[in-house]
């Protein structure tokens, strides 16, 4: 893991009661996927004012206020980078979750997560996210992003 760069992403959830919001890829990395919401840092940002950009343009929703919850490493041999996703709770927002040409919106009950339309790591990670945990995890992937190699640890603050 040592000599690569490091690019930085960000995802956000929300929860509505037993609820979280999940949104289906329509294209780019991770395309025919469920996921949070989410993307690169940009050079001119920082991570947070990422994070809104991203909820706004990928939900149309307007963020009010978000809390750090974990950092995700990623690694794989078919990484030039290694991706670092920092993972928040959007605790208010304005408006709606709308469609876009990105992706597609749906609420899904906390026990019915649908980890096989997932990314491979999650079901490692999202349950100590849904229990209200913070953490640091990292997650080696196989060239078939196959998990080979994780580790994730609770901390108090991030
Ligand atoms: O800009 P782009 O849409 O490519 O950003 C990728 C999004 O996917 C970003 O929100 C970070 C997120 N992401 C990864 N890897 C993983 C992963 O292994 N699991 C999950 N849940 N999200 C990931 O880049």
């Amino acid at each position: 893991m040592k000599n690569k760069q490091i690019k930085l992403l960000t995802l956000c959830f929300i929860q509505k009661e037993n609820k979280i919001l999940l949104a289906m890829k329509k294209r780019g990395f991770g395309a025919g996927r469920y996921n949070g919401y989410g993307g690169k840092v940009e050079a001119n940002e920082n991570i947070k004012e990422a994070a809104k950009r991203e909820m706004l343009e990928e939900s149309t929703l307007k963020i009010k206020k978000l809390e750090k919850k974990a950092i995700l490493k990623f690694d794989s041999e078919k990484f030039e980078k290694i991706q670092e996703v920092h993972v928040f709770e959007i605790k208010e927002y304005e408006g709606e979750p709308k469609e876009t040409e990105e992706m597609k919106p749906k609420w899904f009950d906390i026990n019915k997560i649908p980890y096989k339309e997932m990314w491979p790591d999650d079901e490692y990670w999202l349950p100590k996210y849904l229990e209200g945990k913070k953490f640091k995890a990292s997650f080696k992937f196989d060239k078939n992003d196959k998990v080979i190699e994780h580790e994730i640890k609770e901390v108090k603050k991030l």
